[in-house]
């Protein structure tokens, strides 16, 4: 077009993969670039069916039930394997945690990588057209890792975390041990995804809170006591937070990334361990969340990436978001633990 700018030199994941593996030296061997190119096509291809579902009738159910006993969707199967089957063939990984799996997956071969997912997270929500997304977490293994607890493991060990949210676009969300965080669209008419969000960075304070609240009758005290107070604020000129409940981890995790607030799924007395995820849901959201300047803390108010599950499928309580908030938490948790 005459006269206005056309983007020549946009920077494709498998540039940045290229020039990050020049920077993160330990994997220099282009290993972790390798599996990096497989969880792209996993996203490419789980966001094609995603697109494609409506059409072809795979918003039904599928029959079979997965570790947490709900009813699997089509799209739950297709994405489980899609994804395992991207990790297999990339030759670079050994262990594969899938929510949708309840044993530990192995492969042939000598991969120096595990990787958690959960592949179609929110997927209860997908007849409704609400967004959902695949979260993985990627670890590098000790020498010797040969089973489930080896993979019992802190997300502060994870080299790279992240998500895809399947929405108006597929948007990925990754970052690097100690890096930025790095927003993808993908452009289907490209097939790759472009680098439009660099250096992603959560607001420090934002008054918008986002949990379940019908689980409050369940609540622990301290939990009550800290919705109470940005619900019903004390003070002259002290306004009430906003509510924002999605009910799918990434596309709440994604706007509060995008406009700051805290997220929460508390452990309750109905779900004493909390419903989501260490490994595949809890972890790589806190790596994201902390690698964007934000928090995330469990309900006894410790740092989220330093939790060790016991098994692969362990649950935990999980408040994340902007610090400013975070420590809003704490300072209320802090009360009870005198
Ligand atoms: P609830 C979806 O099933 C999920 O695993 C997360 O994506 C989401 O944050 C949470 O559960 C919603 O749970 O109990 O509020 O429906």
């Amino acid at each position: 077009d005459s006269g206005t700018e056309v983007q020549t030199d946009f920077i494709t994941l498998t540039r940045f993969l290229t020039e990050e593996q020049a920077r993160l030296h330990e994997h220099a061997t282009g290993d972790f670039t390798l599996l990096c190119h497989a969880l792209q096509l996993s996203f490419k291809t789980i966001a094609y069916f995603i697109r494609r579902a409506s059409l072809r009738n795979l918003m039904g159910l599928a029959g079979s039930t997965n570790d947490s006993g709900d009813s699997q969707k089509k799209l739950d199967v297709i994405g489980n394997d899609i994804f395992i089957n991207a990790m297999k063939g990339c030759g670079k990984v050994k262990f594969v945690v899938s929510e949708e799996e309840e044993e530990l997956i192995t492969f042939p071969g000598d991969g120096k990588y595990a990787v958690v997912c959960d592949p179609i997270d929110g997927s209860s929500n997908l007849d409704a057209g609400v967004s959902v997304g695949t979260i993985f977490g990627i670890f590098k293994l000790a020498d010797g890792a040969s089973k489930a607890e080896d993979i019992c493991l802190p997300g502060t060990e994870m080299v790279a975390s992240g998500f895809t949210m399947y929405g108006a676009s597929a948007n990925l969300v990754l970052t690097m041990k100690g890096g930025a965080v790095n927003g993808f669209t993908l452009d289907t008419a490209l097939g790759e995804f472009i680098l439009t969000h660099p250096d992603m960075r959560i607001p420090h304070s934002r008054s918008i809170y986002s949990v379940n609240e019908g689980n409050s009758l369940y609540w622990t005290e301290p939990v009550r006591k800290y919705f109470d107070s940005i619900k019903y604020p004390e003070g002259p000129d002290a306004k009430p937070y906003s509510a924002r409940y999605i009910g799918s981890m990434v596309a709440d995790a994604y706007r509060t990334l995008c406009y700051g607030g805290l997220f929460a799924y508390p452990a309750d007395k109905k779900s004493p361990k909390g419903k989501l995820r260490i490994l595949y849901e809890c972890a790589p959201m806190a790596m994201v969340m902390e690698n964007a300047g934000g928090m995330a803390i469990t309900d006894s108010g410790s740092r989220m990436l330093e939790v060790v599950p016991e098994k692969i499928h362990d649950r935990s309580g999980i408040y994340m978001g902007s610090k400013g908030e975070i420590e809003k938490v704490l300072k209320v948790f802090n009360e009870y633990q005198k």
